[in-house]
């Protein structure tokens, strides 16, 4: 669709420039992108390119125009160009780019984060949620002296050797067991366990007594699809890790302050040890953190023998953009407004499904403004049961609704994301893309 032309069925009319450009991004970067969930290989097709994107909507190099439900996979909780992050961001960039020297803007930020998540009392700042998993888990492993960590199946903890195990997001879209490249040997210190079966993780513990140095939870998934922990699942675990002086890891890179303002462990009330956040952070910048109890934080270098280290480490550009991200997200009423949002996109995907006959064929798992549409009847409690989740129908229902200009995950293990530049266009524009979606994969099973 060009941005002039009504909502066809027919499909994006215009996609030549896309189209030559991902010929020649496939001639620099391996299957054409800079990161594999962005290919569209599970949905088929190849990707449109960005030309630019504004509140909501992303726009084409066809000049076609979406409502983005990915948001940069979450950082674009405010929506794209959010004045006041616009407006930070262009006036530190007349001070300076980086310095790889400390400012006053990385204390700014972090005392933000603090007040998000008591629990972080100290902190580091890096590049990526990847980076930030990898050092929680180095630092978990220093302050035990313990080397074993416990990972779930479908979480996803970024692309490092130690978590690249029965992972989710793009390496379970790609349907890779796991990763190649991954010695053995520091596999054997991954041990994996379904998402809320808290007696596989206890077994876990009792056959590797005192080995065990971290579990590692998305506190809610998003990497297999949103999975929604059950029956005090976390609570769960943050007994038995304590029990057993092993470090609670909450990997809240996705979660955090999109689920609530202080994430996943204060929507479920639950303390950890040490916090991963990343993404919304930045507010579309590189920008991620690792930290929690001071005595785990003492250990990282220069204090503590534990090594991190980053060159664009806290730099100035994210920090201004993560500052002014988190200020607008601390405005009365924001998390309300989201919610608010959501409800009305889950409501108009419910009654899109109902009406078209797939109400008992779909299975709708939202926390807050992430959530992932499955086509099975559900539950879908763990990574096998969104296995169980049809993915060539969640790629017809993709297409269909990039046909009616709604940009879904390209993928059936991914979260979807409200963002709070969805006004009553977008809302109204999306709702209409369901029911033509449903009713296009009706068309076609009736064919
Ligand atoms: P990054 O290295 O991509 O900044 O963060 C890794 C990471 C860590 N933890 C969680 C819970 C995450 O979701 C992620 C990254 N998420 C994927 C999407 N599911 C990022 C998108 C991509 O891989 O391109």
């Amino acid at each position: 669709m060009n941005k002039n032309s009504k909502t066809k069925s027919t499909g994006p009319c215009k996609t030549a420039r896309s189209t030559k450009a991902f010929i020649q991004a496939s001639a620099l970067f391996p299957g054409g992108v800079n990161s594999p969930v962005r290919s569209w290989r599970s949905v088929g097709g190849d990707p449109f390119f960005v030309d630019g994107a504004k509140g909501t909507w992303l726009r084409d190099i066809d000049g076609n125009r979406y409502v983005d439900f990915i948001g940069s996979w979450g950082p674009m909780i405010l929506g794209h160009g959010h004045k006041n992050v616009v407006s930070a961001v262009r006036k530190q960039a007349k001070r300076g780019f980086s310095y790889g020297a400390p400012t006053e803007a990385e204390s700014r930020l972090a005392e933000l984060v603090r007040k998000a998540f008591p629990a972080i009392e100290m902190m580091r700042f890096c590049s990526s949620g990847t980076e930030a998993c990898m050092h929680a888990i180095r630092v978990a492993r220093g302050f035990t002296g313990k080397n074993k960590i416990i990972k779930f199946e479908g979480c996803f903890h970024g692309a490092s050797d130690p978590v690249l195990v029965k992972a989710g997001s793009g390496v379970a879209t790609l349907g890779l067991p796991d990763s190649a490249g991954v010695p053995p040997h520091s596999a054997a210190n991954t041990l994996t366990s379904p998402f809320n079966d808290i007696a596989a993780v206890r077994a876990l513990f009792e056959l590797n007594k005192d080995e065990i140095a971290a579990v590692i939870v998305e506190p809610v998934v998003g990497n297999a699809g949103v999975l929604i922990p059950q029956n005090d699942f976390l609570q769960e675990l943050r007994a038995l890790t304590k029990a057993e002086n092993a470090v609670l890891i909450l990997d809240e890179v996705m979660t955090g302050f999109r689920v609530s303002r202080g994430g996943a462990q204060q929507h479920y009330g639950v303390e950890p040890d040490l916090t991963t956040l990343g993404k919304v952070l930045g507010g579309g910048l590189p920008c991620a953190a690792y930290g929690g109890r001071a005595e785990i934080m003492n250990c990282v270098a220069p204090l503590g023998p534990v090594y991190q280290a980053g060159t664009l480490s806290g730099n100035p550009l994210a920090m201004a953009a993560g500052i002014a991200t988190l200020k607008a997200l601390a405005e009365p009423g924001v998390y309300g407004e989201l919610e608010r949002i959501s409800v009305e996109i889950e409501t108009a995907l419910r009654v899109a499904a109902q009406e078209a006959g797939w109400g008992e064929r779909i299975c709708i798992n939202r926390v807050g403004s992430m959530f992932t549409l499955f086509f099975c009847p559900g539950p879908v409690n763990n990574f096998a049961d969104a296995k169980n989740a049809d993915a060539k129908l969640y790629a017809d229902f993709f297409r269909a609704l990039l046909d009616e200009c709604v940009y879904f995950p390209p993928s059936q293990f991914e979260a979807a994301f409200v963002n709070l530049a969805m006004d009553r266009k977008a809302i109204k524009r999306t709702a209409k893309a369901f029911h033509a979606a449903f009713a296009k994969l009706n068309a076609t099973s009736a064919s």
